[in-house]
């Protein structure tokens, strides 16, 4: 699930100040050099009918509403931070895994909690909108897809206030008539580019060869638009800034410290972990044994591959080791479970974070503020 806040730092304004309510309200961001310079941060849906939008003039806001009742007000950002961090925190709970990916944005993993149902997930999401309204009283769009890029284009096609779900078998139908500017980080020089080559739907850009794309945007930036076009994406919902790991940990059948019982359970787990890393398109630069003895205390082992790695057998021979000199040095301790964690992860090769993307466009697209 892909959640956007409505014209946000304008339904902030809003609800501090009532009379706002049902006016074009312009959030500016006063440069101070004279009155009405400076630049439109947002602007509410009223004042979005008269053309005013974020990144314009304050003065050519202005003449836009000219005889309309409007209202401008300053841009006060700690106000919305405050407002953001309360809703962030009910969206929280609502989730098995949270991504904020802006002020106003965030990614919901819900699979778990709606055993990956569509229906389930579309009745979470008028949960969480009813939840946001009668709390904040703010409206959000909201898309829910089988993966993060897809569930942020939903989000985007009905604004404000909506919520599009897009089942795994309706992604080629639901991509192939969008303008290739819909998907997140394709900004107006990927455009133009593609233009040029007689691209505009994201039906058409699907066709092109990965080889064409990586040629005329690069590796990174290529491969992205690729598979974003096919509606590929396996970018785990991750809490951002914080260390991710996968884990595994398993009772075993009898307490033991004998290799001959303790390392088939280490290959399962050691696959376990591998299929979960491949599962999300990472890979792990360190792998971690945990060893859980009889007296319950738990002791770990960690070393860093040579290389970042997804695969079983090398996540396995390094947990083997790492089991094998834990035995030797503790020749008293005996294990009641087991586990193996892999830590450190990052993206397979080639692949770039969407969030990157998005990060760039949004400095080149910026208002300024
Ligand atoms: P957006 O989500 O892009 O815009 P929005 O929430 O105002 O409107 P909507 O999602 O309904 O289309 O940006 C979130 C906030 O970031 C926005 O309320 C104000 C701020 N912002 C700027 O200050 N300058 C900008 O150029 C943009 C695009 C946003
Ligand atoms: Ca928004």
């Amino acid at each position: 699930m892909h959640l956007d806040l409505d014209s946000f730092y304008a339904q902030c304004e809003e609800n501090a100040n009532p009379h706002l309510k049902g006016k074009p309200v312009v959030v500016c961001v006063y440069s101070g050099r004279t009155e009405d310079s400076g630049a439109v941060s947002t602007a509410n849906y009223e004042a979005r009918k008269y053309g005013v939008k974020a990144g314009i003039p304050i003065a050519r806001a202005k003449k836009l509403l000219e005889g309309v009742d409007a209202a401008f007000v300053p841009m006060n950002h700690p106000y919305y931070e405050q407002v953001s961090e309360r809703i962030m925190d009910i969206l929280r709970t609502q989730s098995d895994a949270f991504e904020q990916a802006s002020i106003d944005e965030a990614f919901l993993d819900v699979s778990a909690r709606t055993a990956t149902s569509f229906d389930a997930a579309r009745d979470a999401a008028l949960e969480i909108k009813n939840q946001l309204f009668t709390q904040e009283n703010v409206t959000a769009s909201i898309g829910i897809g089988p993966n993060k890029v897809i569930a942020k284009i939903a989000s985007d096609q009905a604004k404000p206030d909506g919520l599009t779900v897009v089942k795994p078998e309706d992604v080629p139908n639901f991509l192939s008539l969008l303008p290739v500017s819909r998907i997140p980080g394709v900004g107006k020089r990927a455009e133009e580019k593609l233009t040029q080559m007689n691209v505009s739907t994201i039906r058409q850009l699907s066709s092109l060869s990965p080889t064409i794309l990586v040629e005329t945007f690069g590796k990174s930036l290529g491969g992205y638009i690729y598979r974003t076009s096919r509606g590929d994406d396996d970018e785990p919902v991750k809490e951002r800034g914080q260390p991710v790991q996968f884990s595994r940990i398993a009772t075993l059948k009898q307490n033991t410290r004998r290799a001959e019982e303790v390392l088939p359970v280490l290959t399962v787990l050691a696959n376990s972990v591998s299929d979960k890393l491949k599962e999300h398109g990472l890979r792990c630069k360190s792998v971690a044994i945990i060893a859980i003895l009889t007296d319950l205390t738990i002791r770990s082992r960690s070393r860093m591959l040579e290389s970042p790695s997804s695969e079983g057998k090398i996540i396995e021979s390094s947990a083997r080791q790492l089991i094998q000199e834990f035995l030797q040095s503790n020749p008293e301790a005996v294990l009641r479970r087991l586990g193996v964690k892999a830590s450190g992860l990052t993206m397979e090769a080639g692949q770039t974070d969407m969030s990157k993307f998005l990060a760039e466009q949004n400095q080149s697209g910026s208002s300024g503020t």
